[in-house]
C-alpha cells in the first residue's frame, strides 16, 4: 500500500526534475566570436563591433556599451542584427577609436527568452 501511495509522488518528482534539466537544456545565446576579437590588438578603429552569438536574439532587447580608459562611454548607434544572420549583433561607432584599450559590456536576449551578458577587452593601435 505504502508503495502504491508513494509512487505518484516519485513520478511528480521525476517529471519535475526532468523538465527543470530539458529547460537548462535549451542553449543560451553566448558569445561565439566577436570583431574586433577579444584581446585583440588592432591597426586601425574598426567601423562597427560585430558580435556573433550562439543562437539568435531579439535586437529590441539587446546592447553593448564600450568604454575606454577613465571608464569613458564611446558613442555608438543603436545596435542592430544582422538582416540575413539572426545571431549576430551590429554597433556602428560614431567615430573612429583613439589608440587604447577597451572594454566592451554586452547583453542579449536570446529568442527563447534568456538574458545573458558579458565583458571583454581589445585595443587599438
Ligand atoms: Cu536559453
Amino acid at each position: 500500500m505504502f508503495s502504491l501511495k508513494r509512487s505518484p509522488m516519485l513520478s511528480a518528482a521525476t517529471l519535475l526534475v526532468t523538465c527543470i534539466f530539458s529547460a537548462q537544456a535549451l542553449a543560451h545565446a553566448h558569445l561565439k566570436n566577436q570583431y574586433p576579437a577579444a584581446n585583440a590588438n588592432v591597426d586601425a578603429s574598426p567601423q562597427a563591433l560585430t558580435l556573433t552569438f550562439t543562437e539568435d536574439i531579439e535586437p529590441a532587447f539587446s546592447g553593448v556599451a564600450i568604454t575606454g580608459a577613465g571608464q569613458q562611454a564611446v558613442s555608438t548607434a543603436k545596435a542592430e542584427r544582422a538582416p540575413k544572420q539572426h545571431n549576430q549583433l551590429i554597433v556602428p561607432l560614431n567615430q573612429p577609436l583613439k589608440s587604447g584599450s577597451y572594454q566592451v559590456n554586452w547583453h542579449v536576449l536570446s529568442v527563447d527568452g534568456h538574458k545573458t551578458q558579458g565583458t571583454y577587452t581589445f585595443s587599438v593601435k
